[in-house]
């Protein structure tokens, strides 16, 4: 049990019909990707720019980094406070493109097609980061390696993992569990859980 006041404390940061963990789950669908030639990977932002830009890996991770803390919660109920994270601000990768105007919403796309959409002004929250390490250690390769998206105002199924390609969309579109009714925006504070 947790005394009085850090009870209060985390009751104003836990968003409704979820529970404190002190682990870190590993969800997602599909198998963990597992690189052993970094030269094959890249990260590309397409869709509604006026060019299409490709980042390899050491470009990527040369890139200016930032810590982050945050709280991250899970749709299946479980919260995790206090992450830290070091990353790279979506701002700083962005800065390599030109948005077209008519650029409103993105498709986060990660290894093996898995795809979760969010309007674009919730990718370019201050907020929101691309993530490496997780609590000073790099993240491994269940929670993410090399690049995951961080998102932590929305449900954590936002926050692809092992993250690929960011492409810019007009309309917003369903990703891969939002097509299996999952919310399309996600809000833990609203419980915008499902919608079917
Ligand atoms: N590429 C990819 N990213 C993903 C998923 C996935 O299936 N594939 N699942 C999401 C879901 S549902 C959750 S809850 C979080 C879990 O992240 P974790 O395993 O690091 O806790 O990753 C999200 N990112
Ligand atoms: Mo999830």
């Amino acid at each position: 049990m947790l005394s009085g006041e850090k009870a209060e404390e985390n009751d104003q940061r836990v968003p409704p019909g979820q529970t404190l963990t002190e682990g870190w789950p590993v969800l997602h669908y599909g198998s963990v990707p597992y690189y052993n030639d970094m030269s094959k990977w890249n990260l590309r932002i397409f869709g509604l720019v006026e060019e299409e830009y490709t980042i390899s890996y050491k470009h990527f991770m040369a890139l200016p980094r930032r810590q982050y803390s945050n709280d991250i919660h899970c749709v299946t109920t479980w919260s995790k406070l206090d992450n830290v994270w070091e990353g790279i601000a979506v701002s700083e990768l962005m800065s390599k493109v030109k948005l077209k105007p008519e650029a409103q919403f993105v498709m986060l796309h990660a290894e093996h097609g898995w795809t979760t959409n969010l309007p674009l002004e919730d990718f370019l929250r201050d907020t929101s980061f691309l993530g490496i390490r997780h609590q000073g250690k790099l993240l491994s390769p269940e929670h993410g390696s090399p690049v995951r998206m961080v998102v932590p105002h929305l449900y954590f199924w936002k926050s692809a993992k092992w993250l690929r390609g960011i492409e810019l969309m007009e309309k917003d579109k369903p990703g891969f569990w939002e097509l299996n009714g999952y919310h399309m925006y996600g809000d833990p504070w609203k419980s915008q859980r499902y919608d079917f």
